[in-house]
């Protein structure tokens, strides 16, 4: 990049970081209790379900005797765990019940980012038996869950066993819970030995579950917090590039010469800073800096705005010259896409773990992202940025 050039893109560099700020400050905390025997696997599970380590913070903040509350800064969720639980006589039980009562209805009282939103009660599989005394629990406590309208799951932890697992879901199906649903788990895999390992499976389907039982509001959040359904990510990003893509197929025209301060209408500002948001993966300036000159920037080689724009279009099928100084609602909608597309493949392997943020500021880094950018800018479209023949 020229001298000119690089001051816009460090320009636009900053008012994407400032999108994603405000993005991430506009999630509503989500806050989910945890219950269930001591063992029976719910730190396990915390940890392989969410992208921070909520355990490694400490020993979280009492809010009861039993209960206890984690959350890190500026990460918009809340775990209400149960550590140590043991449901040994009658005293006991009745006091956890009258401390989850309390949770509930405390946060009921605050509102929407204070109630918790859905419950998961975990049982542990290999324990195969759901105990006269943990029915009794868990009947008296769905009836308080429920006076509060929470939602409650029955998480069937450490299933390494699948057919053990069928077992136990049909003896918890006979009692009839209101629960939500029952699923079985295994949050993380289980070394035989050498050669045989049992692979964790189950979380991507209990994040499924909870974002069809919790507030329409605290969905965008539920995809942001878990790294254990991919899908979920990938499909709200791809829908936030189709409505930015639409976007500025109506907003039409971007004028020429476009530079990378002028091609970054807000629409595409704010489709980054969203796509970042569902990912939650905490990026630099650096990280947006290197995003920018990889796909508008150093396409072109020239400090005119011109020859950057036409060797970017000539990737675009069916876009010959410009006419008339600007670019049509369709090529706009194109690069849009195409930049949106980029950026969700590069999250995408970044949270597979194939690459590092810190990868993405590198000369090799930029090279990929490069190439992922021009190969998104060959598809063919309609007017509106979608892909003729879908993609998987
Ligand atoms: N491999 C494997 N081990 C698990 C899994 N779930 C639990 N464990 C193991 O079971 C033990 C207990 O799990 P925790 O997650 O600590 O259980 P907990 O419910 O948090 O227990 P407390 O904090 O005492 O209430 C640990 O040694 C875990 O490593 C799992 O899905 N896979
Ligand atoms: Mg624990």
């Amino acid at each position: 990049m020229t001298g000119m050039e690089s001051l816009q893109a460090e320009n636009v560099a900053e008012r994407i970081m400032a999108a994603i700020k405000e993005v991430q400050k506009n999630m509503t905390k989500l806050n989910i209790m945890v219950m269930g025997k001591t063992g029976a696997g719910k730190s396990t599970l915390i940890n392989n379900v969410f992208s921070r380590n909520l355990a490694q913070t400490g020993i979280g903040k009492p809010v009861t005797q039993s209960i206890r509350k984690y959350e890190i800064e500026d990460f918009p969720l809340a775990i209400y765990d149960t550590p140590g639980l043991e449901l040994g006589g009658e005293n006991a039980i009745d006091e956890l019940l009258k401390e989850a009562k309390d949770v509930l209805s405390k946060g009921a009282i605050k509102g929407i980012s204070e109630s918790i939103h859905c419950i998961w009660y975990c049982v542990s599989t290999p324990s195969h038996r759901f105990e006269e005394a943990e029915i009794e629990f868990i009947k008296k406590f769905l009836d308080e869950a429920n006076e509060f309208c929470v939602p409650v799951i029955i998480v069937l932890t450490q299933s390494y066993s699948k057919k053990d697992a069928k077992a136990l879901l049909s003896e918890i199906e006979k009692e009839n819970l209101a629960v939500a649903q029952i699923v079985p788990v295994l949050a993380s895999d289980v070394d035989i030995d050498e050669d045989y390992v049992i692979k964790a499976y189950g979380m991507d389907t209990l994040i499924d579950i909870v974002n069809n039982v919790i507030p329409e509001a605290l969905r965008d959040t539920l995809a942001a917090v878990q790294k254990a359904n991919l899908k979920m990510k990938r499909r709200k990003a791809n829908a936030i590039v189709a409505a930015a893509a639409a976007a500025a197929a109506a907003t039409g025209a971007i004028p020429i010469p476009f530079t990378d301060a002028a091609v970054l209408v807000p629409e595409q500002i704010g489709m980054i800073a969203s796509i970042t948001g569902v990912f939650g993966i905490p990026v630099e300036k650096a990280t947006v800096t290197a995003l920018l000159s990889a796909t508008i920037g150093t396409v072109g080689t020239t400090v005119m705005g011109k020859t950057v724009v036409s060797g970017l279009l000539k990737m675009i099928p069916g876009v010959g010259t410009i006419a008339g100084g600007v670019i049509s609602a369709s090529v706009a909608a194109a690069l849009t896409a195409a930049l949106g597309e980029a950026y969700i493949a590069i999250m995408m392997m970044v949270s597979k773990g194939e690459m590092s943020v810190s990868d993405l500021d590198t000369d090799e880094g930029k090279a990929k992202i490069s190439s992922i950018f021009k190969s998104k800018l060959g598809i063919k479209r309609n007017s509106k940025g979608k892909p003729l023949e879908e993609e998987e």
